[in-house]
Order: C-alpha cells, then sequence, then structure tokens
C-alpha cells in the first residue's frame, strides 16, 4: 500500500499530514470525537501555517504571572514596548515585536496579535510598524510608551541591560517574539490567550522562576502535553540573579530533572536574569540561531502531528481520551495527569482477521432460520408427490391429485414459476419463531465476536455495529433468498412418462383382463358354449391379463416410488446446495461486507496513523 511504502523511509511533513488526515477520517465515528477533532484541527491548522511566512518564526514567551516574560520581552527587543508591574497580573494581551517585518502580515493577522512593534535588527527601536493597520503602536525609541497595559508602578524600560552582544544585523531576523499573558491567571481570558497561542506559535520558551518552576500547573498542563515538542520548546528560569550561584545551580538541576520526568530530555535550558543580563547571550544566540535555519515552524508542525497521531492511538487501543482538541499543543487539551508524548503510546499492529472463515458457520446458523431444512424436506416431498402422480397405479394418482403439492405448500410453487425472474413475494417459510431468531442473534454475534478477537474495544465495539448493521433487513433478505433460488429443474424426468404409460397399458390389459373374464362368466352363468380359450402354457391369457396387469402395475408402482425416492434425494440436495449458496450470499452481503469493511478500516487507520507518527512510535 502506498502509505507503507512510505514507512520504510522517513515521511515528509506532508506524508505525515496525509496520513493524518486519512486516519481522521478512518477513525470517525469509532473513536473519541475529541482525538479525531483534534487531528482534523492539527491538519487544518498545518494547511494554513504553511501557506503563511516561513521566513518568519513565531517565538512566545510563556510563564507565570510574574515570571519575567515581559521584562525578558523588552530586553530581548531591546524596547520598553511590554509592561513590567509588580501588580499581578500584568500583561492582559499578547504583543508582538517584529525584526524585518516585511511578509509577516498574514501571519500575524492568523495569530491575531494586532500589537505589532518593528525592532530594529541590533535590538534598537526603529518606530511604529502597522501591518495590515491592525492597531499597531505607535512608539519611538528605547523607552517609547507603548501598548495598552496598565502601566505599573516600575514604569516602562525598566531594563536595560546591554547582554545582547551577539545580536548581529541578520541573526533575528524574521524573529516574531510574543509577550504572551500568565497561563496561571486568575483572568480566564488570559489562560484562553495563553492556550490559543501556545497552539499557534512556531517556538515556545517558557519562562519559569525560582518560587515556581515546579508548579504542577505547567507541568502537568503544558510541558507533558507537549513533550512531542522538545525540538520547539526552550526553557528559561529566570530571576536567576535572586539565587546564590550555588542556590541556582541546585535550581537549574532539580528543574532540568522536573523536565526530564515531563518527556522533555534535552530541551535546552538556560538560566537567565532580566535584572543582570546574565544568561542573555545564550539565550539570545539560541533564538537566534532557530529563527536562523527558518525550520521551527515544521518542526512544530512535525510534533503537532506527532501528537494529534498519539491522541488517536490511545483512542484506538481503548485507552480514553487523555487528550483531547480543545486546548494548547497540538490539539492536545493539557489535564490533569495527560500524558502524551513521555508515555510510551501503545504501537500499532494491523491485525490479520479475515471474515473468509466465519461463512460456513454463519451461513449454517441463517440457513437453519431461514427455514432450509424445512423447503429441502418440502423438494424431496414435493418431487415423490409428483413422481407418484406421474408414474403410480392410475387410481393412486387419481387420489394423489387431491393432496396438495408439498412445495406449493410454501408458497414456493414449481420451478419453472420462479425462473420468469418476476417479482418474488413472500414465501410461507415459518422463518420467525423465537427460537430460530435468536439462532440468527446469536450466529451473528458469534461471527462478529471472531472477526473482533484481538481487537482494541473501539474497534471490536465498530466490528460487531457493523455486523448488526443490516439487521433489519436480513430477515426478508432471507426469505427473498429462498423464494428465488431455482429448486432444481424444471423438466420432468422422461422416466415417468415412460412409467405413466407403462402404467396405463398395463391398466389396460388388467382391465381387458378382467372384461374377458367377466365375459367368460357371463357366457357359463347363461349356459353357453364356452368359445375358444387361448392359453400362454398352462395360464388362460384373461387371467394372465387380469393377474399380470396387477402384479406388473404394482411392480412399476414401486419400482417408481424407489426410483422418486431416489430422485427426491437428490433433488433435495441439489436444492439445499442452492439455498446454501443464496443464503451465503445474503450472509456475505449483509453481515460479512460490512465486517470486513470495517476490518479494512481498522487496518488503513493503523497504517495512515502510523506514518502520521512517522513510524517511530513516538
Ligand atoms: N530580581 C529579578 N526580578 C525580575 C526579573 N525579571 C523580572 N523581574 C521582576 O518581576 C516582576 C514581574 O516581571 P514581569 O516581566 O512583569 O513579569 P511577567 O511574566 O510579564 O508577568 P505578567 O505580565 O503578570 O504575566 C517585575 O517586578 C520585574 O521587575 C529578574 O530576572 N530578576
Ligand atoms: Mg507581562
Amino acid at each position: 500500500m502506498k502509505l507503507l511504502k512510505r514507512r520504510r523511509n522517513a515521511v515528509s511533513l506532508d506524508g505525515r499530514l496525509e496520513g493524518l488526515a486519512e486516519a481522521a477520517d478512518l477513525a470517525d465515528g469509532r473513536l473519541d470525537a475529541d482525538a479525531v477533532a483534534g487531528a482534523r484541527s492539527v491538519v487544518s491548522r498545518a494547511g494554513v501555517r504553511r501557506s503563511l511566512s516561513i521566513d518568519h518564526t513565531a517565538v512566545a514567551l510563556a510563564g507565570a504571572t510574574g515570571s519575567g516574560k515581559s521584562s525578558l520581552f523588552n530586553l530581548l527587543s531591546g524596547t520598553a514596548l511590554a509592561t513590567v508591574g509588580v501588580t499581578r497580573p500584568t500583561t492582559s494581551t499578547a504583543q508582538a515585536a517584529l525584526w524585518r517585518s516585511a511578509g509577516s502580515g498574514p501571519l500575524l493577522d492568523w495569530l491575531d496579535i494586532p500589537r505589532r512593534h518593528e525592532v530594529s535588527p541590533a535590538g534598537a527601536w526603529s518606530g511604529p510598524e502597522t501591518p495590515a493597520g491592525r492597531g499597531a503602536a505607535v512608539a519611538s525609541g528605547r523607552g517609547a510608551r507603548a501598548g495598552d497595559d496598565a502601566g505599573g508602578p516600575e514604569g516602562r524600560g525598566a531594563a536595560v541591560v546591554p547582554g545582547l552582544d551577539g545580536w548581529t544585523e541578520g541573526d533575528a531576523a524574521g524573529l516574531i517574539l510574543l509577550d504572551l499573558p500568565d497561563h496561571d491567571s486568575i483572568e480566564s481570558a488570559h489562560r484562553l490567550e495563553v492556550d490559543r497561542l501556545v497552539e499557534l506559535v512556531d517556538l515556545l520558551v517558557w519562562v519559569l522562576d525560582p518560587q515556581k518552576y515546579a508548579d504542577a500547573a505547567v507541568h502537568e498542563r503544558y510541558l507533558r502535553p507537549l513533550a512531542r515538542h522538545r525540538d520547539v520548546m526552550v526553557v528559561v528560569l529566570n530571576q536567576v540573579d535572586r539565587l546564590t550561584p550555588a542556590a541556582a545551580e541546585r535550581c537549574l538541576k532539580d528543574l532540568r530533572r522536573l523536565l526530564d520526568e515531563d518527556g522533555l530530555a534535552g530541551v535546552p535550558l538556560v538560566g537567565v536574569s532580566a535584572r543582570t543580563g546574565a544568561g542573555l547571550p545564550e539565550l539570545g544566540s539560541l533564538l537566534a540561531s532557530r529563527v536562523a535555519d527558518r525550520r521551527s515552524w515544521a518542526a512544530r508542525l512535525a510534533a503537532d502531528v506527532g501528537t494529534a497521531a498519539d491522541a488517536l492511538v490511545r483512542a484506538s487501543s481503548g485507552m480514553g481520551a487523555l487528550t483531547a482538541g480543545s486546548g494548547p499543543g497540538a490539539g492536545a487539551a493539557p489535564g490533569a495527569g495527560a500524558r502524551s508524548g513521555s508515555d510510551a503510546v501503545a504501537t500499532v499492529a494491523a491485525p490479520e482477521v479475515s471474515v473468509d472463515g466465519l461463512a460456513g458457520p454463519l451461513t449454517d446458523a441463517l440457513s437453519e432460520a431461514a427455514g432450509v431444512p424445512t423447503v429441502v424436506e418440502a423438494v424431496a416431498k414435493a418431487h415423490r408427490h409428483r413422481s407418484v402422480a406421474a408414474t403410480g397405479w392410475p387410481l393412486t394418482r387419481w387420489i394423489r391429485r387431491f393432496r396438495p403439492d408439498p412445495l406449493r405448500r410454501l408458497r414456493l410453487s414449481t420451478p419453472g414459476a420462479r425462473s420468469s425472474g418476476g417479482p418474488v413475494g413472500r414465501t410461507s417459510i415459518p422463518v420467525t419463531t423465537v427460537v430460530q431468531r435468536s439462532r440468527m442473534d446469536t450466529a451473528i454475534r458469534e461471527a462478529a465476536g471472531a472477526a473482533s478477537a484481538g481487537l482494541p474495544a473501539p474497534w471490536a465495539a465498530a466490528v460487531r455495529q457493523a455486523a448488526r448493521s443490516h439487521g433489519d433487513e436480513l430477515e426478508d433478505g432471507l426469505d427473498r433468498a429462498v423464494a428465488a433460488t431455482s429448486l432444481g429443474p424444471v423438466r420432468r424426468p422422461m422416466w415417468w412418462r415412460v412409467a405413466g404409460l407403462a402404467q396405463w397399458a398395463v391398466f389396460a390389459a388388467m382391465l381387458a383382463g378382467a372384461l374377458w373374464l367377466i365375459g367368460l362368466l357371463g357366457m357359463d352363468y347363461l349356459r353357453l358354449p364356452q368359445p375358444y380359450l387361448p392359453t400362454a402354457g398352462e395360464l388362460p391369457w384373461p387371467t394372465l391379463l387380469l393377474t399380470g396387469g396387477i402384479l406388473l402395475g404394482l411392480l412399476i408402482a414401486l419400482l417408481s416410488r424407489v426410483a422418486a425416492w431416489l430422485g427426491g434425494r437428490r433433488r433435495a440436495r441439489g436444492a439445499a446446495r442452492a439455498l446454501r449458496a443464496s443464503i451465503g450470499q445474503v450472509a456475505r452481503e449483509l453481515v460479512l461486507d460490512p465486517v470486513a469493511g470495517e476490518l479494512s478500516r481498522y487496518r488503513r487507520f493503523t497504517e495512515a496513523v502510523t506514518v502520521a507518527r512517522n513510524g517511530d512510535g513516538g
């Protein structure tokens, strides 16, 4: 399969997105709706992000209130755009500082950041910037006022630290630095804004501080669910100036341990101080290198795809939706205990289940339920009935005509009547006794159970559902199949005619003999001279004709019955075969095909989701 071939090599972002979209479509209605919606939102988000400037890298400073996001924002941009305050929370809406803003307008529109400021590559103010005319702040010169934040007691431009020596022309070109509100805010709007932007930006800088770096709020809600985003994340421990060097060292070590536990081993961790400028050059060059290689946007999308695929795999394996589509982090809503990347997500294996082996038992059970044994028995009886009517002793034949044909009694009439291709009516086979219906249900349940053995719970449920999906049509379908099946050849056997004629001939001989004898008896009674009586050996002919006729008639009738019994058995076997084929067809169409469709859907899902996860299982 196309997707499988691709697995052998590293899968491109395009391929992974394609896999995710297909997996989401296949999971629709089968798996947790949030996981499916999350995957779809990643696909659509990726489509939009790829159409926007890939020369720009949106980097967000995120963290708890008071951690120093705005201070770092000002420092990195060499401005006093952001309000730094002591009243918490200070920042209420995100704003952007742009280095080489040309072409970034649509990206900022998509990020929905109206407050944008162009910054000179060397970190100095370059004045107002109004991309798309959307409420851009007007600012001029270092320390100029900007934005709409309420001014804090410390005013603006609190920190003017000459720390970014390596931040030269071109290094930061394309950087879009975002100062976010606090994620742990008492203002729910702040949290929503953070969640929205954490989901969209290309690179995340988590600004932690010595007091709150171990807070569950940031680790459980954001960092763990974003474990797949190692390559597009930087963690900063700010305010290290508040600690002694030894304490800062210990703090960083502890934070590294926590990050490892979050599944974020290898994520860059930098200790900085917005007050002293310590660590700023390192952070600056880290950001500059990420901005320069212009790959963060793709790495971000790849991580999103992986996380959404993990969520689908979790949902598929019946582990429940630990991730949902309504929060930050690749459509993965970070919730209590949600771990999307650090957990080993169960690998998915395509099942090798076939429905071929299920056809036999299911057909048997449905045949029984459809009254096939009754029909088969009627076919044999009808054959014998007609045979006797055609070959029996004339008197027996005559009596037979008053007995109904067993097939007609079931409204199955003669085969010829049905081969005309006209509409097929209902039969009178007693198909729906409670027992038969429950046998039918049991048969379907067993087939579904066998087909779904070994499947994860949600897919097993989908298979069971598929097996029952045409339950309403089954009874009618079976009855119609029985009614439409040709139950044997239309032509009457040749020997019936021969035997029938022979019966008439011996009957005539017997009659002739009887009349002859009666004539002789009458002449004897009237004392008339006996006429010449021809004999065959010792036996007079009339006696021979009478007794021979009777005996021969009986013999022909007996032989015919034996032949009819054998013929009936043969026809019954033929009818059973034909009926079984028809019932098998119904079983396939109404039960096994839907089941096979669901199994194939699961197989395609596992292939697609594996491609989306890049076949690396994490
Ligand atoms: N000592 C010290 N104080 C800092 C440092 N960084 C920021 N601060 C102070 O911490 C307080 C909060 O700083 P902000 O930059 O407003 O923090 P924030 O993360 O933007 O806060 P919100 O906007 O409320 O989310 C201010 O009083 C800053 O002066 C630092 O590195 N060292
Ligand atoms: Mg702030």
